[in-house]
């Protein structure tokens, strides 16, 4: 596995773990525990400042996303999507020392966001839209394609698998060989299993459990638990009381090779993966 990944003008060194904080700027995102969000739109100014704050507690990248991917989340027209992500891409990008990723499907937000200053892909749909595979290439950034089993509105009605691990395994082996033949080269690719996204609780437990088995896929796992409903589920907590149960599947995704953590609350999560690489690497 390449120990570097090339994200526009920044390099991360892959041979530690970073810390990517989620900055949604969606009205109707639960993510933020509703502590941002007040009216219709996140302001880029509060944008700018949310990231830097993230920054400052260590995170290295930040994940701008413009659509809600919960259950029921309201679609959002590409123009929307734009108007949401282009200014704030652009303002952090002048502003701070950060990769951006930015979290969409659509190929003209693929498109602009690289314009824009983005050094980085990140598509749950794994880049299944229509001219989605392409932009990306186009692009040359690196790109987080992510297993999700249906789509957003329908995922969580009773997903099945005969085996999760195996089934997640085989899509993002065929999806690496896609992206491949797409003109998007192995070094440019991040592989995720998507927890939340088409699983029961005990998918995810599962999948975090075997994660560790992905690893021969030769590629870098990002993975993102934080605040989901695998924890409110596993400990009867609400999104607000989901820190510690998030932290703890932190611990255990370092230790099985996850390589980007992608979670709402840096500063803790910089101690856990701090204190979990100095008990694994000394
Ligand atoms: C946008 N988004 C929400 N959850 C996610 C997850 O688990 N992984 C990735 N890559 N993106 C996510």
């Amino acid at each position: 596995m390449s120990s570097e990944l090339k994200c526009a003008g920044r390099t991360l060194d892959l041979s530690r773990t970073h810390i990517m904080g989620i900055l949604n700027v969606t009205p109707d995102s639960f993510s933020d525990g509703g502590h941002l969000y007040r009216a219709s739109r996140l302001s880029v100014e509060q944008a700018l400042v949310h990231a830097a704050g993230m920054v400052k507690d260590g995170a290295t990248i930040v994940d701008v996303g413009g659509e809600s991917t919960r259950p029921g989340a309201a679609p959002v027209s590409v123009a929307e999507e734009l108007d949401r992500v282009i200014p704030v891409v652009e303002r952090i990008a002048r502003e701070l020392d950060v990769v951006i990723s930015v979290d969409t499907s659509a190929p003209d937000v693929m498109r602009e966001a690289a314009a824009a200053g983005a050094g980085m892909l990140n598509d749950v749909r794994s880049l299944g839209r229509e001219g989605a595979l392409q932009a990306a290439a186009d692009t040359g950034l690196p790109v987080c394609v992510m297993h999700m089993k249906g789509s957003p509105a329908t995922m969580q009605l009773a997903p099945q698998y005969d085996d999760v691990v195996a089934e997640v395994y085989d899509f993002l082996q065929q999806q690496t060989a896609r992206c491949e033949q797409g003109g998007i080269p192995r070094e440019r690719l991040l592989l995720d299993p998507g927890f939340g996204f088409g699983k029961t609780l005990e998918h995810n437990l599962m999948l975090l459990r075997r994660l560790d088995e992905f690893n021969r896929l030769g590629l870098p796992l990002l993975i993102g638990t934080s605040r989901k409903s695998m924890i409110g589920q596993a400990l009867g907590r609400e999104v607000d009381e989901r820190l510690a149960g998030s932290l703890a599947t932190v611990a255990l995704a370092v230790e099985r090779g996850g390589r980007i953590i992608r979670v709402h609350d840096v500063a803790a999560t910089v101690d856990v993966v701090r204190m979990t690489e100095a008990v694994l690497w000394g």
